[in-house]
């Protein structure tokens, strides 16, 4: 395989988009080595195969906001890669969404779904529109319209998405809503459903908690814990907000969060019923960083700056892709930080991720740390085909024994000669082998 070739081709292709771009280089550059010892991987041309998606779906969503508006929105899917299972994958509504974004996060989710070891194929989708500011009838009538396209390509054998940025429980709701008057039957298409109907305990948290889990993992392999680190996280969002739970219950001390203008340093961390306070703002749509330090004592807010910039042990970027650069990379490294472990998909630029391994900061990519959310829908998917709920132990269980196994993954092909762990090359490796392998098996299709 000669990677700048066949980037060059691929940029020729679709020139401008970036993140796809970017993502597809990682991968490439961490397998080379293992495609090149396997002349059936070159003959059958896994590499043109899997970097391309099956398909892009792209329709118009037309919509009336409150004032009577008529409004209109790009939607989008992407069905990556169907070889270990249907389609599967979030749907992001964010103004920033566009192709390439959708295209790179639906070819890490290959990966990613081959890594949690369920019958996961890789997908994505979403939308331009922003439901922050929305009231919920114009978010109800944005997702019904938007339903209304994608009911016709999806389904629980065939494409199955679940929730990403701009996309939770509400969203989920009035999507399923939709689906189910359209298609006269409960299905289980989607996951990140209601409790009520047909959803997973833990599914909400389960993204953070398993980052936690893994970064506990990774933890102890240098025979330490996270009771006592002190943690810096991004945002707070669908996914930060389990981290600090869970960070936060095993003793860890949360240190930070932030939003798109600025973020709150707490010397003192987060707590149960601070977490519980931002929920709360958050469930009733209002901004959450600048209020929290008003609300507590001894928080600061920095206006129009990066949470990177403090002193931690740990530092998990959680909000979107490319949010830690080599800039921040090198504060983190210049105060010492021991781990840096992406929860957000992409959250570190290549340059970012050059300066932790140059300096020997054990760091981790968000398509392990952070497959615990998708594995966790997979479980949802599997109770829905069994018609049977399991109880939040049992879920918790069978997670925390997928980021341990996905761990081990990361060691078995990642581990180099001096001890140091390569998370990047192991969990590609790990995951391109499960799909590549497939893919030999059903022949050309
Ligand atoms: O990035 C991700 O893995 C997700 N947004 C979750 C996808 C899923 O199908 O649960």
């Amino acid at each position: 395989m000669n990677v700048d070739k066949i980037m060059n081709d691929l940029e020729k292709k679709h020139p401008g988009e970036v993140e796809y771009l970017q993502a597809v280089r990682e991968v490439l550059e961490s397998i080379e080595d293992i495609y090149n010892e396997n002349p059936q991987f070159r003959s059958a041309n896994i590499i043109e195969r899997l970097i391309e998606p099956d398909r892009v779906l792209i329709f118009k969503v037309p919509w009336t906001d409150d004032e009577g508006n008529v409004r209109v929105n790009l939607g989008y899917r992407i069905q990556f890669n169907c070889a270990i299972g249907p389609y599967k994958g979030g749907l992001r509504f964010h103004q920033s969404v566009n192709q390439s974004i959708l295209k790179f996060l639906g070819f890490e989710q290959i990966f990613k779904n081959a890594l949690t070891s369920l019958p996961l194929g890789a997908g994505k989708g979403g939308s331009d529109f922003s439901p922050k500011g929305k009231s919920n009838a114009e978010v109800m009538r944005f997702c019904q319209s938007f339903m209304l396209e994608l009911w016709k390509y999806i389904g629980p054998e065939t494409d199955v998405p679940a929730g990403d940025i701009g996309v939770s429980g509400r969203e989920i709701g009035y999507l399923y809503g939709m689906y189910k008057r359209l298609k006269g039957a409960h299905t289980g298409v989607l996951t990140g459903k209601g409790l009520n109907w047909g959803g997973s305990l833990i599914r909400p948290e389960a993204t953070g908690f398993g980052a936690i889990y893994f970064v506990q993992e990774m933890l102890a392999i240098k025979k330490d814990t996270i009771k006592g680190k002190t943690i810096s996280i991004s945002g707070f969002g669908n996914v930060a907000w389990g981290v600090a739970l869970k960070a936060t219950q095993l003793g860890a001390k949360v240190v930070t969060i932030s939003g798109p203008d600025g973020y709150v340093y707490d010397p003192e961390g987060l707590s149960d019923r601070k977490i519980e306070y931002m929920l709360e703002l958050r469930a009733s749509n209002q901004d959450i960083v600048r209020p929290y330090a008003e609300e507590f004592a001894g928080a600061e807010f920095h206006a129009g700056r990066k949470p990177w910039e403090v002193k931690v042990d740990i530092a998990l970027p959680c909000a979107t892709q490319n949010e830690l650069n080599a800039e921040d990379a090198k504060k983190l490294v210049g105060n010492g930080v021991m781990m840096v472990a992406e929860v957000s998909n992409m959250g570190c630029t290549p340059e970012a991720i050059d300066e932790f391994y140059a300096n020997e900061v054990i760091f981790a990519p968000g398509k392990a740390v952070n497959a615990g959310g998708v594995a966790t829908s997979g479980l949802e998917m599997a109770q829905n085909a069994m018609k049977m709920r399991w109880t939040r132990h049992e879920v918790d269980e069978r997670l925390l024994q997928i980021m341990h196994n996905i761990h081990e993954q990361c060691l078995k092909y990642g581990r180099r000669d001096d001890g140091f762990i390569d998370y990047v090359k192991g969990a590609n490796i790990s995951g391109f082998l499960t799909v590549a392998n497939s893919m030999l098996d059903m022949g050309i299709v």
